[in-house]
């Protein structure tokens, strides 16, 4: 008998209508399938071994906050109601002006972040099939001099998924971009991705591999740091839909307005988090 005239093995069979059968019982519109799909594939993260920025709650930040209103001319200033601890999130949704900064009052200890309390902050895209994970850490530390450092910082891993709710590709935000693999090559605990956090700037990336990713005017001047320190795994942490978070779709920064930011280097301050305008990698 031909090879080719073989009836495909029954496990190849089997496997092919499952998937059938999962991507028709997936709907993008029920909360329950996008958590289950989130968590199916929430990354493994391992931070730095000498990492001292950890991964923190938004809303512990916002608490740890107040929100100041960048004026030319006129000295800054805080809005009625946004001092520190005082803050609704909910009311951080009004705020849709590029000129406001959550400025995290200066204290290791609200830079340090907290990993038993940091939520995983997923985001179904339907459009793209995707699923971002949002990590946010409340102080990135360079690398390189440190005017370079800022509050508030945010990264997300993406997931790509084919027609059949596989994943194809495992996206890696790093500084201004990101790096890609393929879901074959990308590196997996228990099928689900594996990502390397930069020391400090907590950059992600499939590899340990150390890589010169921060430049000014196409100099560079500084390289991250992967190392296989503390195992994270989003999977156990709490698990929040970001689009539910009281606070999305804000466009005020998280973290102080950036000393450079004067001459031009936005970079030194905080970024702004998800929106309808910041989403997945894609
Ligand atoms: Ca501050
Ligand atoms: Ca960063």
């Amino acid at each position: 008998m031909l090879i080719g005239s073989r009836p495909p093995p029954a496990a190849t069979t089997a496997q092919a209508t499952s998937a059938r059968a999962e991507a028709a019982s997936f709907d993008p519109k029920n909360p329950q399938d996008v958590q289950a799909l989130a968590r199916k594939y929430a990354p493994i993260r391992y931070m730095h071994p000498d990492e001292q920025y950890k991964p923190g709650d938004p809303l512990d930040f916002i608490q740890s906050s107040r929100v100041r209103e960048h004026r030319s001319f006129w000295p800054d200033r805080t809005p009625d109601g946004f001092d520190e601890g005082e803050i609704d999130p909910a009311k951080l949704k009004g705020m849709q002006k590029d000129n406001l900064y959550l400025d995290l009052k200066d204290t290791d200890a609200a830079r340090r972040g907290n990993v038993a309390g940091s939520p995983t902050l997923y985001q179904y895209d339907e459009k793209s099939n995707t699923m971002t994970y949002w990590f946010f850490y409340p102080y990135n530390k360079g690398p390189g001099p440190g005017n370079l450092n800022h509050e508030g910082d945010w990264e997300r891993v993406t997931v790509q998924f084919d027609a059949q709710q596989k994943p194809t590709e495992v996206r890696y935000s790093s500084h201004t971009g990101s790096v890609s693999r393929s879901w074959k090559d990308a590196p997996k605990e228990n099928g689900r991705p594996v990502v390397y956090v930069a020391e400090g700037s907590h950059a992600n990336s499939p590899d340990t591999k150390t890589k010169t990713l921060v430049d000014v005017a196409g100099i560079p001047i500084a390289q991250d740091h992967f190392g296989r320190g503390q195992r994270v795994d989003s999977a156990r942490q709490e698990f929040r839909d970001v689009k539910a978070e009281p606070w999305y779709g804000t466009r005020v920064h998280w973290g102080e307005r950036g000393k450079l930011a004067a001459v031009g280097q936005t970079f030194t301050s905080g970024p702004s988090g998800p929106s309808s305008t910041k989403g997945p990698l894609l």
